[in-house]
C-alpha cells in the first residue's frame, strides 16, 4: 500500500487523486493531522496521523503493509520564518523517521519533496544549475537542503530508494493559499474570479520559477515510476517550467478579466523570494527520465479561470 503523510497540503490534495486513479482507493491512505480536511478524500483509505507520533505511524505502517511512502508534510517558507524551531525540528525529524522507517521496513520507494528554497542569495540566479553553491537562509530552505543530504545517505548507505524533486513554486486551484512565498499566485486567481482588487506582497518584477500543478504531479510520477538505474541524482532534482513576475501572472488574467486590479505591497516574504532563483537549470531531470513541462502561463490562467469558478462552489 502507499502512505501519503500530510495529504491535505497544496500537493497532496492532487497527488492522492493521481495515485488513487494509478493504484486505486484500496492501495492508497491518505493521512493528515486535521481530520476535517481529510473528509475531500472519499475516493481512498484515510486516516488521522501526526507524522511526530512515532508509534502512530509505525503502526499504521504495519497493519496497513505499506511498501511505499510519499512523505508531504512540512512547514513552508514563510510559515517557517515565523517559527524557526519548530520548523526545523517538524521538517528533519519527520523525514529522518521516515527514512528509518522504510530501511526497517524494506520498502520499495520514498517520495519526499524538496525546493527551490535549497538556492540562496549567492546561488546564480539565472538558468541555476543541478549542481551549485547552496546557502539558503529561510529555515525551511535548511531544512530542504539537509533533507537532500540525507536522502542521498540513505540511498548509498543503506541502498533506500527515496526520491526527491526541488520544486518550484506549485500553482494549483484545488486548494487554497498556503504558508508559502509563491502563493500570492494561488490567491491572485481567487480574488480575480471573486472581483476583487489584489495586493501583491512581493514587487512587480519578482520573478520566481514556477509550475502549474498537473505538470508537477506528472513530474512526481515520471519520477517515481522510472526504472531505479535512470534515477541517477539521489539528493533532488532541479525541476522547471515556466518563470513570471506577479505582473505577468496578473497581465495574463487581466484578459479575462478586464476590470481586475493590481497594487504591490511587498512584505518580509520579498526578502524570501529575492534569495532564490529567477530561473532553473533542469536538463538533468529531461536527460535522465524524460521531464518535459505541458503548461506555459497564458494555458495555466485558462485552465484556471475555467476550474476554479466551479471549484470554489462544489467544494
Ligand atoms: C514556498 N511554495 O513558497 C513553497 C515552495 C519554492 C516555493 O517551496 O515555501
Amino acid at each position: 500500500r502507499i502512505l501519503i503523510i500530510g495529504a491535505a497540503g497544496q500537493l497532496g490534495s492532487e497527488l492522492t487523486l493521481a495515485l488513487t486513479q494509478q493504484y486505486g482507493g484500496d492501495n492508497v491512505i491518505a493521512t493528515d493531522i486535521n481530520p476535517k480536511s481529510l473528509e475531500k478524500f472519499d475516493y481512498c483509505k484515510t486516516a488521522v496521523l501526526d507524522i511526530m507520533n512515532h508509534d502512530a505511524v509505525t503502526n499504521l505502517v504495519k497493519k496497513e503493509n505499506v511498501k511505499q511512502i510519499y512523505h508531504l508534510a512540512a512547514v513552508l517558507s514563510a510559515t517557517g520564518e515565523k517559527n524557526p524551531l519548530f520548523a526545523w525540528q517538524l521538517n528533519m525529524d519527520s523525514l529522518l523517521f521516515v527514512l528509518e522507517l522504510a530501511k526497517e521496513h524494506k520498502m520499495d520507494k520514498v517520495y519526499w519533496p524538496s525546493s527551490i528554497a535549497v538556492f540562496g542569495p549567492n546561488t546564480p540566479k539565472i538558468h541555476t544549475p543541478q549542481y551549485c553553491v547552496k546557502e539558503p537562509n529561510t529555515v525551511y530552505g535548511i531544512s530542504k537542503q539537509a533533507g537532500e543530504r540525507w536522502c542521498e545517505y540513505y540511498f548509498q548507505k543503506f541502498g533506500v530508494d527515496v526520491r526527491s524533486l526541488r520544486y518550484p513554486g506549485l500553482i494549483g486551484y484545488k486548494s487554497l493559499p498556503g504558508g508559502g512565498t509563491t502563493d500570492y499566485a494561488v490567491d491572485i486567481y481567487h480574488k480575480a474570479i471573486a472581483g476583487e482588487h489584489f495586493v501583491s506582497f512581493l514587487r512587480e518584477d519578482s520573478a520566481l520559477p514556477m509550475m502549474y500543478m498537473p505538470d508537477a504531479i506528472k513530474a512526481t510520477l515520471d519520477l517515481m515510476h522510472a526504472p531505479k538505474e535512470q534515477v541517477k541524482i539521489r539528493s533532488s532534482y532541479n525541476l522547471s517550467a515556466i518563470s513570471f513576475t506577479p505582473q505577468e501572472i496578473f497581465e495574463s488574467i487581466k484578459i479575462h478579466y478586464p476590470d481586475f486590479s493590481i497594487s504591490y505591497a511587498p512584505d518580509f516574504r520579498q526578502a524570501i523570494a529575492d534569495s532564490w532563483p529567477d530561473s532553473i537549470d533542469d536538463s538533468s531531470a529531461r536527460a535522465d527520465w524524460g521531464w518535459k513541462h505541458d503548461y506555459d502561463l497564458k494555458k495555466m490562467t485558462e485552465d484556471i479561470l475555467a476550474n476554479l469558478p466551479e471549484y470554489l462552489v462544489n467544494f
